[in-house]
């Protein structure tokens, strides 16, 4: 759906009372974008682009939760632009920015641990999951605190919808609370944001494994479809990818391996799971995984495409960011002025 003429906004200019619901979101620049993290998040941003007044978050200072050579970190920022732009992120309908450029984000970020309880983040399953195994001396802070500078992303702007990936909805809910206090605690000053999680797509399952989330940090080498990947990398991970005994291409609880394939095809080509599993009833799996390797080649092709001309230019792709930069901050300032004179911090 299109916003009537009346009421779009013709500009990204944030410091203006917002026409239409604004929609934030952000991604780790932790490299190897997967079809996942497209299906899931980055797709749908894309096609919502013109329903909503969008602000999109390279959130750098996310990955300092784990290990990274400086020069990786700033490769992955520029790359991880890229891929957004190709994928369709318009920097006339979309503020795209990185999230360190903007130092509201770390700022608000400490004012809101004020407000967030040690035992609401120590609940967080990402925080479990990844610091699982570990000793406590290669578990960073940044990692247990992490989900208190996302709610501080979102609530900065003061966001209505924050679209997202299923493994997200728990932080978002953790952000709701925290504004929620914030208000109760210094008075009105930020919107409380709700998820956008889609019924399909929301979790895309790895190939080698469909009890796991395709991941961007799992090593093993068949898990993900990398957006970046080959054709002929793309066919043979399909060709390997587990599927179920029986043989049937039907979507079914007791089908997990199927049932992802399946969501992927469907999702990129359109075709409805009925038409799926229809047009592949006697056939097998075989067929169905050469038909499904040539969508997925035919849905990432272009974007690839436009990813190589983005990558001969690296300098234009920073010059959206500075951009995108200037306008978030604007809006990001503003907000902080507030918040600063609510919690009376400063000389006044
Ligand atoms: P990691 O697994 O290393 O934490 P990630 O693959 O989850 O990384 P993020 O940058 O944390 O990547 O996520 C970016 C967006 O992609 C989020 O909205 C997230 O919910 C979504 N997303 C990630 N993985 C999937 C998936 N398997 N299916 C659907 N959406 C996903
Ligand atoms: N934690 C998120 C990335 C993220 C984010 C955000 C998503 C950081 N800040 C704000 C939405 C809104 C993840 O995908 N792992």
């Amino acid at each position: 759906m299109v916003a009537s003429p009346s009421t779009a906004r013709q500009t990204t200019d944030l410091t203006l009372a917002p026409a239409r619901q604004r929609v934030f979101s952000g991604m780790q620049p932790s490299g190897n974008m997967h079809l996942g993290n497209y299906l899931g998040a980055i797709r749908n941003w894309v096609r919502q682009q013109d329903q909503y007044e969008n602000v999109f978050c390279i959130v750098d200072l996310h990955v300092l939760s784990q290990p990274i050579a400086p020069r990786t970190l700033r490769q992955n920022t520029i790359g991880l632009a890229s891929v957004m732009l190709a994928a369709g992120i318009d920097p006339g309908r979309s503020v795209l920015f990185v999230q360190s450029d903007v130092r509201e984000h770390a700022e608000l970020s400490w004012m809101l641990n004020a407000v967030t309880q040690f035992g609401e983040l120590n609940r967080m399953t990402q925080f479990k999951d990844k610091s699982a195994g570990k000793k406590d001396e290669a578990v960073s802070a940044v990692l247990f605190s992490y989900p208190v500078l996302q709610a501080a992303d979102i609530i900065l702007y003061d966001t209505d919808l924050v679209p997202v990936g299923e493994d997200q909805k728990q932080h978002i809910e953790l952000a709701r609370d925290i504004a929620e206090r914030f208000n109760a605690r210094y008075g009105e000053t930020f919107v409380v944001p709700k998820p956008d999680i889609k019924a399909e797509g929301a979790r895309i399952m790895a190939l080698d494994d469909p009890s796991k989330k395709m991941s961007k940090s799992d090593a093993r080498p068949n898990a993900a479809i990398a957006l970046e990947d080959d054709i002929d990398t793309i066919r043979r991970k399909i060709k390997r990818a587990v599927t179920d005994s029986g043989g049937e291409v039907r979507l079914a609880p007791d089908k997990p391996a199927v049932s992802n394939l399946i969501t992927i095809y469907g999702l990129l080509s359109g075709d409805s799971v009925a038409e799926i599993e229809a047009r592949y009833a006697g056939r097998g799996y075989g067929d169905f995984k050469a038909d499904l390797a040539e969508v997925v080649v035919g849905a990432i092709g272009p974007i690839q495409a436009r990813l190589a001309d983005l990558h001969a230019n690296p300098e234009h792709v920073r010059a959206i960011l500075a951009d995108g930069a200037d306008r978030a901050r604007a809006i990001a300032a503003a907000k902080m002025g507030v918040v600063r004179e609510r919690m009376g911090l400063g000389a006044g």
